[in-house]
């Protein structure tokens, strides 16, 4: 196993956000997003991506499906692998076929997932937390049973321990609350951290209040947070990490936040 390959990348491969990202799908009653701005934050992000060491692949905008930026949530990247996976969210099942001629162009190996066990379940992205070790899996809305045990089996070939986890109900996917931020350090709310999911890392809580914050992205030597939690801000540089602050304003209005914008590998 590479040292440090949870966080070591080249490559991200993101979408650009479509005019009817507007129409993203939301739990709460939140206003939608501003399009514009939208693709302004999304810019910066990209940015922010190449000045971490990225060579960016930007896939253009897909109008038919709103939430098609959140690319995060139909592909696991590893190394030289990427599984297709099968997103729980009915509008947004099609993705995967949209997503899948980037992925034979950019990885070495393409697994379906649908092929594991010829299953049916489903499986969000945004539920699966990667260390260098490790595969935190959450149970959601969007990832079932099925889905889990086809992604842990799949896993378990490139040398990750699978863990289970119940993401409790209030939260979309089990990264909206937490990040890996180094090899042996999360940092997680305390709603997530009180699950005791994992077991043998360093924990850093996300500040009351600044809940939102959780969902960071580690690439290289840069941890993205999203902007405006000075608490989450403040505890990260003093814990000795490189922070890049990130708008994410118009995403988070339709659930989405940093990891949620790309695929890393
Ligand atoms: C959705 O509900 O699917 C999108 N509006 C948000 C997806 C965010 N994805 C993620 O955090 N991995």
């Amino acid at each position: 196993m590479t040292p440090e390959r949870a966080f070591r990348f080249t490559k991200a491969i993101v979408r650009t956000p479509a005019a009817s990202v507007t129409r993203g799908l939301r739990d709460g009653p939140a206003s939608n997003p501003d399009a514009t701005l939208f693709a302004r934050q999304h810019g910066v992000y990209v940015d922010a991506l190449e000045h971490a060491g990225a060579h960016v692949i930007s896939l253009p905008p897909l109008e038919q499906y709103p939430d098609s930026v959140f690319v995060e949530d139909t592909t696991i990247c590893i190394k030289d692998t990427a599984i297709l996976l099968r997103p729980g969210a009915p509008s947004r099942f099609g993705e995967r076929e949209f997503i899948y001629p980037a992925l034979k162009a950019n990885f070495n190996k393409v697994v379906d997932i649908t092929d594991v066990y010829h299953h049916d379940g489903f499986i969000d992205g945004g539920d699966v937390l990667l260390s260098d070790n490790h595969a935190f899996i959450g149970l959601s809305a969007r990832t079932d049973q099925r889905g889990l045990n086809a992604l842990a089996s799949i896993l378990k070939d490139h040398e990750y321990i699978p863990v289970q986890v119940e993401t409790p109900s209030s939260i979309l996917h089990f990264k909206t609350e937490c990040g890996l931020l180094d090899s042996t350090t999360i940092f997680a709310t305390r709603k997530l951290a009180a699950l005791e999911c994992f077991k043998g890392y360093h924990i850093i809580e996300v500040p009351a209040g600044e809940e939102t914050a959780a969902n960071i992205v580690r690439f290289n030597d840069t941890v993205f947070l999203s902007a405006g939690f000075p608490k989450s801000e403040a505890l990260l540089r003093n814990a000795g990490y490189k922070v890049t602050t990130i708008d994410t304003s118009e995403p988070a209005k339709i659930d989405g936040g940093l990891s949620c914008m790309s695929l890393r590998f």
